[in-house]
């Protein structure tokens, strides 16, 4: 069965009032997600060793293999994305009292987390992403990945929220400024209720 870009779970003008127009989201969605979609089934369609497997069993089998780069690639930005648009909220911003105090027991303060996400994300060199995930020893942590790379692939733990930092994802709304779209990101638009549905 190929793979399908996932509907939205909100109306592509729901976020334009915290800080992601509908522009942003109709090209992002249907553009971008669409072609690591469409370039992840030819590759399935060409390759025997991809077919039938899961999209994260591809994501791990491809991981490290220089020849399977592109396959990489695109079922991981796949993989990003289908979560990406889980974590953004029309009602986003608001952190639900348990996944609080989890954040204040392992970083010190929600302020803390902020900063820690914020650095992740600016200090991600070029195109790629910044996380949070709960780590083995449960835990919370920030993290960061180049291009289509995700936790999954790194052993870092369980994603609870990650945010898009390539330039496609904020470049209409706030053009080169990737530090006040990550801030936007975490006072506004990021569904701390999925983080917290989402907490071992
Ligand atoms: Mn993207």
């Amino acid at each position: 069965m190929a793979f399908e870009l996932p509907s939205l779970p909100f109306s592509t003008n729901a976020l334009a009032a915290s800080g992601m127009c509908q522009e942003t989201l109709e090209l992002h969605h249907g553009k971008h997600h669409q072609a690591y979609v469409t370039a992840l089934n030819g590759f399935v369609e060409k390759n025997p060793d991809l077919q039938g497997k899961s999209l994260d069993e591809i994501v791990l089998f491809a991981n490290g293999k220089p020849d399977l780069a592109p396959v990489f690639n695109n079922a991981g930005q796949h993989w990003n994305h289908i979560l990406f648009w889980k974590n953004l909220s029309p009602k986003g911003g608001a952190i639900p009292g348990k996944l609080e105090a989890k954040l204040i027991e392992d970083f010190g303060s929600v302020a803390a987390f902020k900063d820690a996400f914020k650095l992740a994300a600016t200090s991600q060199f070029g195109s790629g992403w910044a996380w949070l995930v709960q780590g083995a020893d449960g835990k919370l942590k920030t993290a960061k990945s180049p291009n289509g790379g995700n936790p999954l692939a790194s052993g870092e733990g369980k994603v609870l929220l990650g945010l898009d930092v390539w330039e496609h994802a904020y470049y209409l709304d706030f053009r080169n400024r990737r530090p006040d779209y990550t801030q936007n990101y975490l006072d506004k638009l990021a569904n701390y209720e999925y983080a917290e549905a989402h907490l071992g």
